[in-house]
């Protein structure tokens, strides 16, 4: 069988679509009374994270806690969410309704220690329920580097 240089261009193609689709994942953050589980997740760059289980909650991203350049979000109350995220560094969120009763998270994209960690733990609304979802990082973050 002879194989033309287009053919092979075009396996390579599809070779490579595969890969990056196969490379990228799709993380799950389940929303359980009010926590989200897992509380601290770490991904590569181009990762989903998928919130499921939303009925009552929703997910959205606190000013000043995300790096320079990504973009906020805030999903629709009771509606599960996707959110590809590319830009490395450290994002910390919350749910609207349950932020008083530590509904938060944090997503940890890229390289450790994320680069925006010092402007975290600088920001004036480290303390309360904000400030226990920080330790927390901090705390998964140790578990990682030892
Ligand atoms: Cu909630």
């Amino acid at each position: 069988m002879k194989i033309t240089k287009s053919q092979v261009a075009g396996l390579a193609a599809s070779l490579m679509l595969i890969s990056a689709t196969a490379l990228a994942d799709e993380i799950v953050v389940t929303a359980k009374a009010t926590a989200f589980d897992p509380m601290v997740v770490f991904i590569k760059p181009g990762d989903t994270v998928k919130w499921t289980n939303m009925v009552g909650h929703d997910t959205a991203s606190i000013e000043g806690m995300i790096p320079e350049g990504a973009q906020p979000w805030q999903s629709k109350l009771g509606e599960e969410f996707n959110l590809t995220l590319d830009k490395e560094g450290a994002y910390i969120y919350k749910c609207t309704p349950h932020v008083s009763s530590g509904m938060l998270g944090a997503i940890v994209v890229g390289e450790l220690p994320p680069k925006n960690l010092d402007q975290i733990h600088a920001h004036p609304e480290n303390k309360g329920m904000v400030g226990r979802t920080i330790r927390k990082l901090d705390e998964e973050l140790k578990k990682k580097s030892g």
